[in-house]
């Protein structure tokens, strides 16, 4: 049996040191790419691990070589620059589609942001949570950056057939940051269980989607990650008292209550 190989781009980070070990499998490869540090391989770890940076067209042609699925998570993750967001997140992710379409990688998996639709608020949610693919109202250049991406994949989709799911991620960290965390939260496990449907689904076509766990304050839906076969397990309810009653804030109203949280009044092109 041939082993797939997937390429995780920005491998290092904080995602993509979630999803490492929950996409491990025998009959897979992960080829890690990265140009900050990634932790060495572990013994009998099924990994690759490639140096390199997004923004090199050789670097990634290479890193894409013999790839059957990539997971898109290179980029700046927060607010920066304009000239480091243009240059990383959206003309790395010009290289990245094309070094695909060239080495005939059939699927891309591409790490958006709920910053794509932060000014979009809680009352936009119908009653079974709030669509995954409204269109873009982003918050920041970064925000910009993930509207921009999904509109390459959309593009790369259409014009090549490529497979293209965008994750609308809400924050994946180990536990939820705040009031708003415990809204807008993916568990690690729910991570992993999402990028794992993302690989698996058959035939997703084009799809954007919420990269979200149940949680019992939750207000995205989960039905387009659902339709690939994600069934989320873990709810930021369990970490609710202690954030609530450090942050003792009075409930904000769901039309003011924006999707973007802070990074809507973050000033613009500076690190946050
Ligand atoms: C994001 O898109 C960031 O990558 C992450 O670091 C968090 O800040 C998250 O959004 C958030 O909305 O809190």
């Amino acid at each position: 049996m041939t082993a797939q190989r997937v390429l995780i781009t920005g491998a290092a980070g904080g995602v993509g040191q979630i999803l490492r070990p929950r996409l491990r499998q025998d009959d897979r490869v992960l080829r890690l790419f990265d140009i900050a540090p990634i932790a060495p391989a572990a013994e009998g770890e099924p990994v690759e691990i490639v140096t390199g940076s997004v923004t090199d067209p050789a670097a990634v042609r290479a890193a894409c070589e013999g790839v059957d699925a990539i997971i898109h998570l290179g980029g700046h993750s927060r607010e920066t620059s304009w000239a480091q967001t243009l240059d990383v997140n959206v003309n790395g992710t010009q290289v990245l589609f094309e070094a695909a379409r060239a080495a005939g990688v059939r699927r891309v998996v591409l790490a958006s942001s709920n910053h794509a639709v932060g000014f979009r608020t809680r009352a936009e949610d119908p009653g079974d949570g709030v669509p995954a693919d409204l269109s873009p109202r982003p918050d920041t250049y970064y925000g910009v950056s993930k509207v921009a991406i999904e509109a390459l994949g959309s593009l790369y989709h259409s014009r090549f057939g490529l497979d293209v799911i965008c994750v609308r991620i809400g924050m994946c960290f180990p536990e939820p940051m705040g009031v708003r965390g415990l809204s807008l939260w993916m568990s690690p496990d729910d991570g992993g269980r999402l990028f794992q449907a993302c690989l698996s689904a058959e035939s997703p076509g084009y799809r954007v989607i919420w990269g979200v766990s149940a949680n019992t304050r939750g207000y995205l839906s989960l039905a387009e990650a659902e339709a690939i076969g994600y069934r989320s397990k873990d709810d930021s309810e369990t970490f609710a008292a202690p954030i609530l009653a450090a942050e003792n804030a009075p409930p904000v109203p769901a039309e003011l209550d924006l999707i973007g949280g802070g990074f809507t009044t973050t000033p613009l092109g500076e690190a946050n």
